[in-house]
């Protein structure tokens, strides 16, 4: 089936041939573990990768488009399977991680006719296993009807995305566990569009409202590329080469190894922005658009969205003028919308709950009801003015980026410098953004980002969710080891860190990172 999830024919296929020495004996490990734990080898192997996003920060969840990239460091998970004995009212799920001390094997049931069950107030690590499953089930049923039971599942799993690093660990666990589940049941081309959007579903029972950037570049992304995706009007993702068709550029990938869990700052950081873009979309729709327009209810994860309030305010605020308004471009209406942004909310030191709900013409109670009944958030004032011009700006800075790699103007030396140097300040207009509007950056981050420009980096930026985490970085392949010298001698020799530590901390991406079974052993 096109676009169903490859099967690689060898380690070779999934890993460059520099990483083939750490990673043929990390899936021994994997295997030996397995059989370990079981008694007998596994059946295939489900690998999802992590991604590091290049641009478009903190947009996704708003429906706007990201420009992620695959890396090498991945989730792999061996997998058997048995169908359950005749009339069970449950499937048993057995899983252990290679690296037992810090993640518990466990066993559990899941009921043959309810959902799996997640409790997201407790922070265990199999969550991103059962969220896939869960997910992967309701497929399964929606597809084989509602008396599909599954089957019982052994699995051990292996990491080497950093927990916490914004390289998306999570969603590499949710989407290799959903791919694992599909295959152990059966499902043979695992079908990607499918595959992302329960992913994307599904991690959100973990309690993050994450966009859909992370689980779409760890399931679409192609060797070699980029990945180009939109959320709306439905999820598309299509490939864009960055290297090698322009051998002279790199990305560094730099960790801080400041970690930040969501599941404990959730409530005043990354569910907080999810919170405040919501209720800039539905003040900018209150102010702006005729009385009782309501902003689409399926968009983003709190049923509203800023795309919403996008749309909104070109098909109705705008009717009277609006052929002009169909005629804008991309750009030219997120130009648009960043001028009504700075005309509407005024308000530099936020707003409060009671200035918001009055503008909504609701009470608090009710606001609360709407945006905040599932979400815990911990503020007393809202930066609708910052968070919404981050949005709109940075959305406008994903098509520029994409623009100049498409169509750049490439006729000489001096031409591409200039090139890499336009790609690399939006990069970094992009982490003033994220410092200053959006207040998701860290002092080690932005300490990291400067010492890699001055040595040379064309555009460093944090990535990911933030307040930590790590951060990529533009490099003219001739000057990587200048800046990874740099950041040795100005960052890392002043931290106390492990082995391990040493060799994750600066990284180039390479050009191999995609999804895919594996059946060899
Ligand atoms: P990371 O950095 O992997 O935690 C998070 C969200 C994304 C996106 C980015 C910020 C999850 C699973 N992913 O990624 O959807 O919003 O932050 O751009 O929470
Ligand atoms: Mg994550």
């Amino acid at each position: 089936m096109a676009g169903s999830v490859p099967v690689a024919g060898s380690l070779a296929d999934i890993y460059p041939t520099a990483a083939l020495a750490t990673e043929a004996p990390r899936w021994n490990d994997l295997l030996s573990s397995f059989e370990k734990a079981y008694g007998h080898k596994p059946s295939f192997v489900a690998r999802s990768p992590g991604r590091v996003n290049i641009l478009g920060e903190h947009i996704d969840y708003s429906l706007y488009s990201v420009l992620p990239m695959a890396i090498t460091a991945d989730a792999i998970m061996a997998v058997s399977s048995a169908p359950l004995a005749e009339g069970a009212s449950s499937l048993k799920v057995r899983i252990g991680n290679v690296e037992n001390s810090k993640f518990a094997a466990s066993e559990f049931d899941v009921p043959v006719d309810a959902d799996v069950d997640i409790d997201a107030s407790k922070f265990e690590w199999t969550n991103y296993f059962k969220s896939g499953l869960r997910g992967a089930m309701k497929l399964l049923r929606e597809k084989r009807g509602q008396d599909f039971k599954g089957v019982n599942m052994e699995i051990m799993v292996d990491g080497t995305v950093p927990v916490g690093g914004g390289l998306s660990s999570s969603a590499a666990i949710v989407t290799t566990s959903a791919l694992a589940v599909m295959k152990a049941n059966g499902v043979d081309a695992v079908d990607k569009t499918e595959l992302t959007e329960l992913a994307i579903v599904s991690e959100r029972a973990v309690g993050v409202n994450s966009g859909g950037m992370d689980q779409a570049a760890s399931v679409f992304s192609e060797p070699g590329s980029a990945l180009f995706v939109s959320f709306s009007p439905r999820l598309e993702a299509r490939p864009v080469k960055i290297p090698p068709t322009r051998p002279e550029l790199c990305f560094l990938i730099a960790q801080s190894f400041v970690t930040s869990n969501k599941h404990v700052t959730g409530p005043i950081h990354y569910n907080l922005r999810v919170v405040e873009v919501s209720f800039a979309a539905a003040y900018l729709n209150a102010v702006l658009n005729p009385s009782g327009t309501r902003l689409p209810v399926d968009a983003g994860p709190l049923g509203i969205s800023l795309q919403g309030f996008h749309d909104t305010y070109f098909y109705h605020a705008n009717a009277s003028d609006y052929s002009a308004a169909k005629s804008l471009t991309k750009e030219e209406e997120l130009e648009k919308l960043i001028a009504v942004t700075k005309e509407t909310l005024t308000q530099e030191e936020g707003y409060t709950r009671e200035e918001i709900a009055k503008v909504l013409s609701v009470t608090v109670q009710e606001l609360e009801n709407r945006f905040t009944a599932k979400i815990p958030i911990r503020a007393e004032r809202f930066m609708l003015r910052q968070r919404a011009l981050h949005v709109f700006t940075e959305a406008l800075r994903v098509l520029k980026f994409l623009t100049l790699l498409e169509r750049p103007v490439h006729t000489g030396a001096s031409d591409t410098t200039r090139f890499n140097k336009e790609l690399g300040s939006i990069m970094n207009e992009t982490q003033d953004s994220c410092r200053i509007l959006y207040e998701n950056s860290c002092p080690e981050n932005d300490k990291i980002c400067q010492i890699a420009l001055e040595a040379g980096s064309y555009g460093s930026r944090q990535t990911g969710a933030g307040w930590g985490g790590c951060s990529v970085h533009l490099i003219s392949v001739d000057k990587v080891e200048q800046v990874k010298e740099a950041l040795e001698r100005e960052y890392y020799s002043k931290m106390k860190l492990t082995e391990d530590q040493k060799a994750q901390a600066m990284v180039v991406i390479h050009e191999k990172a995609y999804q895919a079974l594996y059946f060899g052993s």
